[in-house]
Parts: C-alpha cells; sequence; structure tokens
C-alpha cells in the first residue's frame, strides 16, 4: 500500500462468465493486493445472469479493501485489471472474463456521470448481496438506510445464487 492519504474500505463485487472464471477471480484478487490490503473475501457463488439472460452463469464474489487510493483512482485500477484479464465490450452487459464494480466506498456518496457510489444497482442484485452479506452482514448503505443483511431480506430479485463449498 502507498503512503500518504487516508485509508478507507472499499467492498467489491467480482464477477466472471468467460473462460476459466475461478481464475480469472483468482487473479483479480491477487492484482487488487497490489493497491490495498484486502480484509475480506466470501465464498464463490454460482449465479443466473440477469439482464442479458442469453449468457453463460456467472461465478461471484465480493471482497473488502483497504485502500489508501481514493475512488477515482481505485475505479481506474479496476478498470486496468479488467483489461489486463482480456475483457472486452462488444456490447452492454457483454459476457466477460472479469468484472470488478466498487459497490461502497466507505460511506461516501457520489453521483456523477461515470462513477455512482453506492453502487446503484446492489440492492436490486442477490448476486451482489449473498456474497456481501456473507462478510459484511452489518454494513449500513448510507442513503438506504439498510443493513447489507436487512438489502438481502428486501431484495426483490428471485434469481438463482448457489454457494459453491469446498471442493464444489
Ligand atoms: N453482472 C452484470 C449483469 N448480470 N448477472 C450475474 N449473475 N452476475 C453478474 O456479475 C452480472 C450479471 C453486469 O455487470
Ligand atoms: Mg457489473
Ligand atoms: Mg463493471
Amino acid at each position: 500500500m502507498g503512503k500518504g492519504g487516508t485509508v478507507n474500505t472499499a467492498w467489491i463485487s467480482a464477477g466472471s462468465n468467460l473462460g476459466d472464471r475461478r481464475a480469472q477471480l483468482q487473479r483479480g484478487l491477487a492484482a487488487l493486493e497490489a493497491c490495498g490490503r484486502i480484509i475480506g473475501v466470501s465464498s464463490c457463488y454460482e449465479t443466473e445472469p440477469v439482464g442479458n439472460r442469453e449468457q453463460a452463469w456467472f461465478l461471484n464474489l465480493a471482497l473488502g479493501l483497504e485502500t489508501r487510493l481514493a475512488p477515482r483512482p481505485l475505479l481506474a485500477f479496476c478498470q486496468r485489471v479488467e483489461l489486463a484479464q482480456g475483457r472486452v465490450r462488444p456490447f452492454p452487459n457483454a459476457p466477460r472474463t472479469l468484472d470488478l464494480d466498487i459497490l461502497f466506498y466507505g460511506d461516501l456518496v457520489i453521483v456523477e456521470p461515470d462513477l455512482v457510489l453506492p453502487h446503484p444497482r446492489l440492492q436490486d442484485r442477490r448476486f451482489v448481496l449473498e456474497p456481501l452479506a456473507e462478510i459484511a452482514p452489518l454494513l449500513e448503505h448510507p442513503v438506504l438506510h439498510r443493513s447489507v443483511r436487512q438489502l438481502l431480506e428486501l431484495c426483490p430479485d428471485r434469481s438463482e445464487v448457489r454457494k459453491i463449498t469446498a471442493g464444489g
């Protein structure tokens, strides 16, 4: 972790549905260690695609990262990691080798064209909330004023999210 700046905790959702999904999530985690300290990683979850349903199922996980990077540099870092893992964007919601989305950055609220925090759709996505609830159930959403566990209970998304247990 670099010197200077204060340490903040970011919560990130990682997903992959193209190629060796597990290896790509692992490489994503390893890459993120270069910009902070990973303080928690959920299990892997096999998840039904939401949005464009005509694509392969995803592996998703959530992680917590203590970092001195400010939100924009962290976003840029995540995008570089995605690119380094062969991410291409032929159309919106296309299958991807690796997607890294910042869910929360401390309790910061940002609404700008290219960066909205907390992530504007996290409360609608079971594939985000289930992994996050495993590692940060009491984390409170700074706008909705609900914990991650409560958001999961309230989540209307009924798409399938299956925790992968050891060896599975
Ligand atoms: N990501 C999307 C759209 N749909 N569905 C699942 N199950 N998992 C994802 O990570 C995902 C998705 C856009 O980034
Ligand atoms: Mg995404
Ligand atoms: Mg993304």
